[in-house]
């Protein structure tokens, strides 16, 4: 049974995206399609080894998703995207009552439900416009909420995707976001922002989102960054297999923290937490 309170829960969470050091939340899919470990994790049993092994390699949080959101994958039902990510939450927090995990949905009914199984975190890549109830709840429940930018939907994002000024525009939609959510209720202290990347982006948006990741920064939120073995870094290192994308995807990491990022959305927890260490040993923690 979960020992800890929802409130201790929200309040330990709220302490970590605050806090001064890098975060690594672990990616669990508990999907059949996402884009690198489609249907892996969909048996619980390998599910709860994934997340106790990822726990052990560093990470701060596990983020359980139960819906793909690769370019062109489609929904699913509210109640299939619960059946799949509750009773992992449930588990995962059985065995290690002390995880904090994140729930990946942009339905108010999901993260509802996840929160009721001891999520603290709600992960929305719609930044709050998916459900019109999502920030009202986050509001309520005093949890952390990223907010993350996405140009059109998942299932034709990636079909020729412009801007006239990437950086710009993502930075004034987080803006925007950040604002309505702290109209809705929302603790600004609890905003974490996120640019999306591989969301509506060619290769040369993403690059160029990582390289002015600052300006994002600048905004006054923690930022996390979820570049982890996506297409971009396939394209750039040649790693066709989403499993060989983990030295590109190091790298993004270190270039995201030098540029005061702090919270990674990663699959290759001890890579990540290795090169992080390396990072904050040289530049600091600060
Ligand atoms: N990327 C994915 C899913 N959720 N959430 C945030 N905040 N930022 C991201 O960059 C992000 C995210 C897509 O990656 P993944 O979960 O590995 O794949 P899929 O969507 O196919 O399940």
């Amino acid at each position: 049974m979960n020992q800890n309170s929802r409130q201790d829960r929200v309040i330990g969470a709220g302490d970590l995206i605050r806090g001064s050091g890098p975060v690594l939340v672990g990616i669990l899919n508990v999907t059949p399609d996402s884009f690198s470990d489609g249907g892996e994790f969909l048996d619980s049993e390998k599910a709860i080894a994934r997340a106790s092994a990822m726990l052990d390699e560093g990470a701060h949080v596990i983020d359980v998703g139960g819906e793909s959101t690769r370019p062109g994958s489609d929904p699913v039902s509210p109640e299939k995207e619960i059946g799949r990510v509750v009773p992992m939450i449930r588990e995962i927090l059985d065995e290690r009552p002390d995880a904090v995990i994140s729930i990946d949905t942009y339905r108010a009914q999901t993260a509802e439900a996840a929160i009721e199984a001891g999520a603290s975190i709600v992960n929305d890549v719609t930044a709050l416009r998916g459900d019109g109830r999502m920030s009202k709840l986050v509001a309520e429940v005093g949890c952390p909420v990223v907010l993350m930018h996405m140009k059109g939907e998942p299932k034709t994002m990636q079909r020729d995707p412009r801007y006239d000024d990437v950086v710009r525009e993502v930075r004034d939609f987080l803006r925007e976001k950040a604002e309505y959510a702290i109209s809705e209720g929302v603790d600004p202290k609890n905003i974490v922002l996120d640019p999306g990347i591989g969301f509506g982006k060619t290769v040369e948006h993403n690059l160029a989102l990582l390289r002015h990741l600052d300006t994002i920064v600048d905004l006054g939120f923690p930022v996390l960054v979820g570049a982890s073995r996506k297409g971009f870094v396939g394209s750039i290192t040649g790693s066709g297999d989403a499993r060989e994308r983990v030295f590109g995807t190091v790298a993004t990491t270190v270039m995201a923290y030098e540029r005061s990022a702090n919270l990674f959305r990663v699959h290759d927890v001890r890579a990540n937490r290795e090169a992080l260490a390396m990072a904050v040993a040289t530049l600091g923690a600060g």
